[in-house]
């Protein structure tokens, strides 16, 4: 019994799959029409769309249950090494057209609601994103976990039921305003709640010392961890992996009905509350003290939850064969953990092996070391996790005990075989015991305990060797590896750009393109004739007037879709430099604006579309939210220059935006400070959909040029080797703006787009440095060659054979980042595991 429990009645029989349903559209409708009667959320005989919608995705679930506990048995069977990817964070966006597309059902299914009088298409927009995330990280977990399925890899990924997910963007007058987005309002017809799957997870309280010498974790409260598990499924495999999201409860006795029975209601169910507290929002704000202790909390309760949960799993298959050791538990389990923030597993594992397992610290540290991997996704150092020592005792004081023995241990190691590096033990260090403010350096542990540590592209790696995590480098040479990111090619091509799609079927005369992306090369040979280049533009221009109802019905702005359409959609955030974006746009206008009515005839016409969250206390980024509606609203409504420019905020930007927003668009722009974008998945998927880059020398954008040709792409700006010097340049007074530059920045403060106080905004690019100021992102060293790019993009997008040449050969050239790939290299140079197909 893969459940590792007995029945308890002798007699009870389980079939262990239930029987296979039709994929014919007469059975699936009547399933689906089963589900609306029997499986009531809404008044009887109501079949509306979203009526529809829940019934739809109740019979796809079916199937997937079927395929899914075939895996799960299968698995069981033969206990293969398997991955367990920690996350705080997926982006799952919609589920039920890759559902669909997965099955291989898409014409049943549209065949099966069309009886009923449905369109499968306007079905599938009634779904709610999952967005349990808040940008590239997230959304790479999700493009990893398809992948892993799709690659028949035995392997889960972990995560948190958040109540409130990512906020929902809505634009006012003031520029952004935050609302919670309740994506389990109704309920999610995807996620099975496992309700004999329950761990506890402790906090606070003491560390209690046995006579033997041995200690134990007592005290605190303790609230329940409960799984809810998502089906992944793999495309046309059988495999179906598991997204298991924890959510956080209180227990029955917790509540304090002699309490609730004398009148004090909150009190008596604070334990309950504090419960839900848990998994109420993602990344809760972390300004006060309570919002740290939050947000930490979050983080073991994954990680304590998660590794109870893998422990039991690992010793339900090693009982009944035998004798067996805690050493062998590595070559069952590869902790994957992504960034730091599940960092707090490395401690929980060491305990959950001494405290409660018996190991002695050796044998745990061994396990422990063999087991966890860890991937750095930033070093931009504000991103780099620090936690209060004082916060921490309070919180996981038995694991702050376990983190003071690993410092200890390390220090003694270093002090023992490399007496050269005494000088670098402090920042090496786990602990920094700095007095004011002593912390946790949460990365430092991971390199420490993890056995690989990579970095997500060949320049972000090399950045990690040679400079935040050098010294470690010298002491364990083979520990860091890189793993350039991907993306899946079937929600960002087969199934987001279906036109695309099969254009790309007919000319390489296969679909296997779909599960070997390399296979994109043989687009190369036709990359010039007519008939192909006719036939993507063709499927560009139906994604460009799809582009433009979208954004008619968001904004309310009419777009011409025989302009260029120019789109950068990512967070918000100063070093990805939306705001050199917007200044180009500015100048851009002040030039139309100066030409005759002639002179703009010869110009090329341009929609730029800009879309993305700013985080809710990032004050400047919010004010760029605002600058680029201000200068839609004035550029949009000028009858002399609206027909050659238009600037659009796109609100809300998330997962089933971007479906729409990527296969439209022509140019995308990733123009991050060179060495500060760590990757970029994005700038991958708007390629693989035959859109050109602008872009600079940082993160994917390298091997992005690398494969489709230097020719293909429009480079601009500092190298990231440069850019210290250029800070310095800075400071010293010897930097010269350039003229356009200034030009820019003076018509916003002439107040051309209204009365808001844009000058904290504009200051933090002047001046030679100092906090918010000195132009650390270098907009203003950048700004002239970004300029000359663009005037490079408006004549080669006059060269139409030559634009379609270079988009079919941006599509052939995105094999590589494929997430296959990046998932195919985890598994053979850190995980160690292989494929296991279900039968
Ligand atoms: O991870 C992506 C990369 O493609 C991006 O370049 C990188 O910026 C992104 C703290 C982060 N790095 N760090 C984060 C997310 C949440 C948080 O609370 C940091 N996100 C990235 C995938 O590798």
């Amino acid at each position: 019994n893969p459940n590792g429990t007995n029945a308890s009645a002798k007699s009870a029989k389980v079939p262990m799959v239930a029987q296979p349903l039709s994929n014919e559209p007469g059975e699936i409708a009547s399933n689906i029409n089963y589900h609306v009667h029997y499986s009531p959320h809404f008044s009887p005989f109501k079949f509306e769309p979203e009526q529809a919608f829940f019934a739809t995705a109740e019979s796809v679930r079916d199937r997937l249950v079927q395929h899914w506990d075939e895996t799960y048995l299968h698995y069981h069977k033969v206990d293969p090494k398997q991955t367990y990817y920690l996350s705080m964070e997926y982006l799952q966006g919609r589920t039920l057209t890759n559902a669909i597309g997965n099955l291989n059902v898409q014409n049943a299914y549209a065949d099966a609601l069309n009886k009923l009088g449905h369109e499968l298409e306007e079905i599938t927009e009634q779904e709610k994103d999952a967005a349990l995330g808040n940008g590239g990280l997230g959304r790479l977990a999700s493009c990893f976990l398809d992948s892993m399925a799709t690659l028949n890899l035995p392997a889960w990924g972990y995560g948190l039921r958040y109540k409130y997910g990512l906020f929902k963007q809505k634009i006012t007058k003031e520029g952004q305003e935050e609302v919670a987005e309740d994506w389990l309002e109704k309920f999610s017809p995807w996620e099975v709640v496992r309700h004999d799957l329950v761990f506890p997870v402790r906090f606070f309280g003491q560390v209690e010392v046995n006579p033997n010498g041995s200690r134990k974790w007592v005290g605190g409260e303790v609230v329940q961890a409960l799984a809810y598990d998502v089906p992944i499924p793999g495309y046309k495999t059988k495999n179906t992996n598991s997204l298991r999201l924890w959510e956080a409860k209180a227990s029955a006795q917790d509540f304090d009905l002699f309490q609730f029975n004398d009148g004090q209601y909150e009190s008596a169910a604070q334990l309950h509350s504090r419960a839900q507290q848990i998994c109420a929002v993602l990344y809760p704000g972390d300004a006060t003290e309570s919002g740290k202790i939050l947000r930490l909390k979050q983080q073991f309760f994954l990680c304590s939850a998660s590794l109870q949960d893998i422990i039991l799993r690992f010793k339900q298959r090693k009982s009944g064969k035998g004798s067996w050791q805690w050493s062998e538990f590595p070559n069952k389990v590869a902790l994957q953990l992504n960034d730091t923030h599940p960092t707090l597993a490395v401690p929980e594992l060491m305990r959950l092996l001494m405290d409660e397992e018996g190991l002695g610290w050796d044998e745990a540290w061994d396990v422990t070391t063999r087991t966890v991997a860890y991937t750095n996704h930033t070093v931009l150092p504000e991103a780099l996790e620090k936690w209060s020592q004082t916060i921490m005792w309070k919180l996981l004081p038995r694991h702050m005990e376990i983190i003071q023995e690993i410092d200890k241990r390390f220090i003694d190691m270093v002090r023992a075989t490399r007496s050269d590096l005494e000088s670098k033990i402090s920042s090496m260090r786990i602990l920094d015991d700095n007095p004011q403010k002593p912390v946790v350096r949460m990365a430092n542990l991971c390199v420490v305990a993890a056995h690989k540590v990579n970095g997500v592209a060949q320049l972000h790696s090399d950045i990690l060797k040679a400079e935040l995590f050098a010294d470690y480098v010298s002491i364990w040479p083979n520990k860091l590896q890189n793993k350039t990111n991907g993306i899946t090619p079937r929600r960002w091509l087969r199934f987001c750009n279906p036109e695309l799609s099969n254009i790309i079927t007919k000319w390489l005369k296969t679909d296997q393109w779909i599960t070997n992306l390399d296979l994109l090369v043989g687009l190369r040979q036709f990359a010039d004739n007519a008939d192909l280049q006719a036939e993507w533009a063709s499927a560009k221009m139906a994604n460009k007037k799809r582009l433009a109802q979208y954004i008619q019905r968001v904004t309310g702005v009419s777009i011409d879709p025989n302009s260029l359409f120019d789109i950068q959609v990512k967070r918000i955030h100063e070093y990805k430099r939306q705001l050199l974006n917007i200044l180009g746009a500015i100048y851009r206008y002040k030039k139309l604006k100066e030409m005759s009515p002639e002179e703009r005839k010869n110009t090329t016409p341009r929609t730029i579309m800009i879309g993305g969250k700013a985080f809710a206390t990032y004050t400047n980024a919010k004010r760029i939210v605002k600058l680029v509606n201000d200068v839609g609203d004035v550029v949009n409504s000028d009858p002399e220059v609206n027909s050659y420019l238009k600037v659009l905020f796109v609100p809300n930007y998330n997962v089933s935006v971007a479906e729409v927003l990527i296969p439209g668009s022509e140019l995308s722009q990733h123009i991050s400070t060179a060495g500060m974008e760590a990757s970029g998945t994005s700038n991958m998927k708007f390629s693989l959909n035959g859109c050109l880059i602008i872009g600079t020398l940082d993160g994917a954008n390298v091997e992005i040029r690398e494969e489709i040709g230097d020719e293909n792409f429009f480079l601009f700006g500092a190298t990231a080797d440069q850019v210290p010097g250029l800070r310095k340049e800075r400071e010293d007074g010897l930097f010269k703006p350039d003229p356009r530059f200034e030009e820019a920045k003076k018509f916003i403060r002439s107040g051309a787009f209204g009365s808001y106080d844009y000058s904290p905004l504009l200051d933090s690019l002047e001046g030679n440095s100092g906090y918010g100021r000195g132009d650390y992102f270098l907009v203003g060293y950048d700004f002239p060659s970004y300029m000359d790019a663009q005037e490079r993009v408006d004549k080669a997008y006059k060269d139409r054979k030559k634009w379609l040449k270079s988009s079919i050969l941006s599509t052939a050239g995105s094999g590589k980042f494929s997430s296959d790939r990046t998932i195919s290299q985890y598994a053979k140079e850190i995980w160690n595991i292989e494929e296991c197909r279900v039968p």
